[in-house]
């Protein structure tokens, strides 16, 4: 395979570690622990994984007991995301390292490859390839939900087949519930299979008390962030467009926040705040319009929005429509069943409540047949898909054009689109998720080296020096809160929204009236640099910066 000269130098990349996992490492139990939320019921789902301990890992001076020879899987889970590779680096390292006997397995495609049988031996010559680079390609991702108790036996028969003691699902917060749903059933069964979560997605929401920031949101942020700004000198240049700019991260809008504080654009828009200001579509496009004018009357007519991927879906009236679409479209055979848009939407219609149903059919075709199209395994209405961008600068358009009709606009309005999602999920590592990602692999190893179950796997204290990080593990349970999925109450962990109380929002909101201003602000990231000074090469998110300098 021919490669980059890049490529060829990540491959030396010897990924920065806590301290801590450095030589001998023994595991300190914190107290018993409870459900961010609904503890009775959880406790009740999970009676075997709940109100485990949190564990830090510390440095021993005791050489740990030899370890007999162990075979573990792994699974990558969900969408793509800067670092996996490093993940299954580090718990082949790490297994190595407690026993050059270990073997890891790679289960092809997603949680369907455990059920189905389908892995790979990785070895390290597999390994070797893929350090440090960026992608899901060494075993393959997949959607598949694990829920059904055939597919729970699957796992065991397979398991026993190749002699695996634990299984490591890496994956968002709809996989890593499964694979404490997978640890409490394995434990029930009393079948010695352990489960070990760890926290990887781009969107940034799987993120609590204890673990400061998915994997992979940093090195997607820095690739949006480069666009952002490259597009903000040409807009800058040209002085002609306003570019509005869909982000992907599914319903929270960090991505698109994080990238604010990167670039400085003339509008970020944040979709938790629509939510909690009861914001209709058209008081957004109000809001835009008046930016809009008022560079306008400053003869700016160009500038860039940012526009987070689930917006739709926090725009309270919406919100009620897609969940009545959820509901409805939940396994209906009769709607999947019909043939062309058209009957589709005529049936949808008269389904629906008389208000969802007005504003259903308020909404461009092509946006209301979009909330239509089916849903994700996990039941989530899939907004990657929907051109919230398109939909704005349709409504933008026309507002403009009542204003200049009635004499109190006379800008130019030329529009363009963009959507930046699957740029950044498979891009090179950056420097702190190379290295994060190599450390959650390896502290994975050394909880199940330990027998835990049931487990996330922890590195935190991510603003410090890598050498100062900390490694540990966190029972899954802690996380859990029960919501509706596919129309029925689910135990699955709490998704972590843009907090407007918390220090990366109120900075937005603190400086977005001078970056809406005439006078442009704009910030040119560039590229993510992998060598070269720290100040450069190893900064974590301004989000992570804000977050922790509060504590
Ligand atoms: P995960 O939650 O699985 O990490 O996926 C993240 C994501 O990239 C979202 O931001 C996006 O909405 C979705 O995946 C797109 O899904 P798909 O890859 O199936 O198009």
């Amino acid at each position: 395979m021919q490669k980059s000269p890049l490529q060829i130098a990540r491959s030396n990349y010897q990924p920065k570690m806590p301290a801590a996992l450095a030589g001998n490492v023994r595991l300190a139990e914190g107290k018993a622990t409870q459900s961010v939320a609904d503890q009775e019921e959880i406790k009740k789902l999970f009676p075997n994984t709940y109100g485990l301990p949190v564990i830090t890992m510390e440095p021993s001076a005791e050489a740990p007991k030899a370890q007999p020879a162990i075979n573990v899987g792994v699974i990558l889970s969900g969408g793509q995301a800067p670092g996996g590779h490093n993940v299954i680096s580090g718990l082949f390292d790490g297994l190595k390292r407690l026993n050059p006997e270990n073997k890891l397995y790679g289960f092809l495609g997603g949680p369907s490859g455990l059920i189905e049988g389908k892995y790979q031996e990785l070895t390290k010559d597999i390994i070797d390839e893929y350090r440090n680079t960026g992608g899901f390609d060494i075993i393959g991702s997949g959607r598949t939900k694990l829920e059904e108790t055939w597919q729970f036996d699957n796992g065991i028969e397979v398991c026993k087949k190749l002699g695996i003691k634990a299984v490591v699902i890496i994956g968002g917060d709809d996989s890593n519930t499964n694979a404490c749903v997978l640890a409490e059933y394995y434990l029930q069964k009393q079948c010695g299979i352990q489960v070990i979560g760890c926290p990887k997605t781009i969107d940034g929401d799987l993120k609590n008390e204890m673990i400061e920031t998915s994997f992979g949101f940093d090195t997607a942020c820095k690739v949006y962030s480069e666009l952002i700004g490259n597009i903000q000198r040409d807009a800058n240049s040209a002085k002609k467009y306003w570019h509005f700019i869909r982000l992907m991260g599914r319903s929270a809008s960090h991505i698109a926040l994080e990238c604010a504080l990167q670039s400085q654009p003339n509008i970020c828009l944040i979709s938790e705040e629509v939510e909690a200001k009861n914001m209709t579509l058209n008081d957004i496009v109000e809001q835009i319009v008046e930016v809009i004018v008022d560079r306008a009357n400053a003869g700016l007519n160009f500038g860039t929005i940012l526009i987070p991927e689930g917006l739709i879906e926090f725009i309270p009236a919406m919100r009620a429509l897609i969940q009545e679409l959820n509901d409805l479209l939940a396994q209906n055979e009769e709607f999947a069943s019909l043939e062309g848009d058209d009957a589709k939407r005529e049936y949808v219609k008269s389904m629906l409540s008389p208000s969802s149903c007005e504003l259903y059919r308020s909404l461009p075709k092509g946006i209301a047949r979009q909330l239509t199209l089916d849903r994700d395994p996990h039941g989530n209405v899939m907004v990657s898909q929907i051109e919230t961008e398109k939909l704005l600068i349709e409504m933008v358009g026309k507002r403009l054009a009542q204003l200049k009709a009635a004499g109190t606009y006379k800008g130019k309005f030329a529009a363009l689109n963009h959507f930046f999602g699957y740029e950044g999920r498979c891009a090179i590592p950056s420097n702190f998720d190379a290295d994060y990602c190599y450390s959650i692999g390896v502290t994975a190893t050394l909880l199940i080296a330990a027998g835990k179950t049931g487990y996330m796997s922890l590195v935190r204290n991510l603003t410090k020096p890598a050498a100062e990080w900390i490694a540990g593990g966190v029972p899954i349970t802690m996380m859990m809160n029960m919501e509706k999925r596919n129309g029925k109450m689910k135990p699955v962990i709490q998704k972590a929204l843009v907090d407007l109380n918390g220090a990366p929002f109120k900075y937005l909101a603190a400086h977005r009236a001078e970056w809406a201003d005439a006078n442009t602000s704009y910030i040119y990231p560039g590229p993510i640099q992998y060598y070269g000074p720290t100040e450069v090469c190893d900064q974590p998110t301004h989000t992570l910066k804000l977050e922790q300098a509060g504590k």
